[in-house]
């Protein structure tokens, strides 16, 4: 017999109380909530049907624009077809093409995929695997691992640990011991309102010289970090300082992971950010842009030589004891897939190079707005740090976010007192002056 539903069950249907938001101040959101119901192309609309011009690519994922057709048509018909197999001892058609997809997209030699589901997964993978990697060929005292301020790399205990975003850490005690930190390459003296990547800063990767000094080769089994630091307030990365730290990582055998969680998938007008860069790191993390935020995923392509070291002993023992029950998903393969096809198809990372140059140039009109201290941009991605207002960190950010929303119809990012604007990869330029404008006119309203 099925109980009667209680009341509450029908009379609270849309509540807001019951949902925690995540990274969300709850409770100003609850007072002045923004509800998003439906969302086409550049485009989110509200409860009440208003358009609002995504300025974020949701977050930093929609590389394609919203509900494009071919992607949720291939997500329908795999939902049909075979909506869940086990990932452990078992595979399916479409996640071997996936990997196959994407190793021949990736810089030569990363020949290996391991699916997870987020970004932060595909960081706990890729230094899961470097510290077990370092054991397989003999190295077994190399764990220590090296991330950098300001960086973020999801919010596990192992992304955390090697961020380096204070708000992030400080509320989960002491996180995994043996990591350190490289400085951070934003210097606002040197670098303010520099366009695309600064040119000082290189000289910051001969900081992994003195970590080196300090805690020894052989205790350091990997350095990960950002091409572009997204979360961390969207930091460019200095011109040569990638390739200085590929360097310092060869010399002493330290594995480079890049983190291009945001930065995969066009976002700095490449397929990734080693392409950009001319660098080739051991491992890339990726997630979002993959299935372009239709479907979670995430993983981690590997080198050749990392994968092989794991492929002794018994063929029937597991090589490595790591995965989850949703690795390479039939419904997140069909999304990337019908995604990579759409990349191509519209030939979009050929498209962010024009973006970027437009981008780069209205929001770099933005310099003398309203307490405006410092303008940044890379690849798709801008950034524009707000003074924070005296003993109030992030408020004015806030507001200037509701304004942005409620007012100017145009939905940018906002970490702490940055707003960031990062559109969607098929953004025109008449998008990208509405999204600088709307933000302008909201920043010539709050004080
Ligand atoms: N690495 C990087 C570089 C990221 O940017 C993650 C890992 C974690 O991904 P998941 O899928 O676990 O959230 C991220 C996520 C923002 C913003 O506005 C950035 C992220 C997530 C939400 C907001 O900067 N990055």
């Amino acid at each position: 017999m099925t109980a009667a539903p209680r009341p509450s069950d029908l009379s609270r249907p849309n509540a807001l109380e019951a949902y925690w938001l995540p990274f969300t101040p709850n409770r100003a959101f609850k007072k002045d909530p923004r509800i998003i119901t439906r969302a086409e192309g550049m485009y989110y609309f509200d409860q009440n049907g208003r358009k609002v011009m995504d300025g974020a690519s949701g977050l930093w994922c929609s590389n394609a624009g919203h509900c494009r057709p071919s992607i949720t048509a291939a997500i329908r018909a795999q939902a049909g077809e075979l909506d869940y197999s086990p990932s452990f001892l078992y595979g399916h058609p479409k996640v071997f093409e996936l990997a196959n997809r994407l190793t021949a997209m990736a810089p030569k030699g990363l020949d290996h995929a391991f699916f997870a589901n987020s970004g932060s997964e595909a960081c706990e993978s890729a230094l899961k695997i470097a510290i077990a990697y370092q054991r397989a060929i003999g190295q077994g005292t190399r764990t220590r691992l090296i991330g950098r301020e300001r960086g973020y790399h999801g919010v596990n205990f192992g992304g955390i640990s090697v961020g380096g975003m204070v708000n992030n850490r400080k509320q989960f005690g002491t996180l995994l011991t043996g990591v350190d930190h490289l400085p951070t390459t934003y210097n606002r003296a040197e670098q303010a309102f520099a366009r695309g990547e600064p040119t000082w800063g290189a000289h910051l990767a001969d900081e992994l010289e003195k970590l080196v000094a300090l805690h020894d080769a052989s205790t350091i089994a990997a350095v990960i970090v950002e091409p572009m630091s997204g979360s961390g307030g969207m930091v460019p990365t200095p011109k040569g300082y990638l390739q200085k730290l590929r360097a310092i990582c060869d010399k002493h055998s330290i594995l480079l992971i890049f983190d291009e969680v945001i930065t995969g998938f066009g976002r700095l007008a490449a397929p990734f950010g080693a392409e950009r860069y001319g660098v080739v790191p051991d491992m890339i993390t990726f997630a979002k842009g993959v299935t372009n935020g239709a479907v979670p995923m995430g993983g981690v392509l590997v080198k050749k030589e990392i994968y092989d070291a794991f492929m002794t002993g018994p063929e029937q023992t597991i090589e490595l004891f790591h995965g989850y029950t949703y690795s390479g998903h039939p419904l997140a393969c069909a999304a990337a897939l019908a995604t990579l096809d759409l990349y191509r198809e519209e030939g979009l990372f050929e498209n962010a190079k024009a973006l970027e140059r437009t981008l780069e140039e209205q929001v770099h009109s933005l310099k003398g707005e309203p307490n405006v201290v410092d303008i940044r941009n890379v690849g798709v991605a801008s950034a524009i740090d707000l003074a924070p207002l005296d003993g109030q960190p992030g408020k004015r950010g806030y507001e200037v976010l509701q304004r942005c929303f409620h007012e100017a119809g145009v939905m940018p990012r906002l970490s702490g007192d940055t707003i960031v604007i990062a559109p969607c990869l098929i953004a025109t330029a008449d998008d990208v002056s509405v999204l600088i404008e709307g933000v302008r006119s909201v920043l010539r309203a709050v004080t």
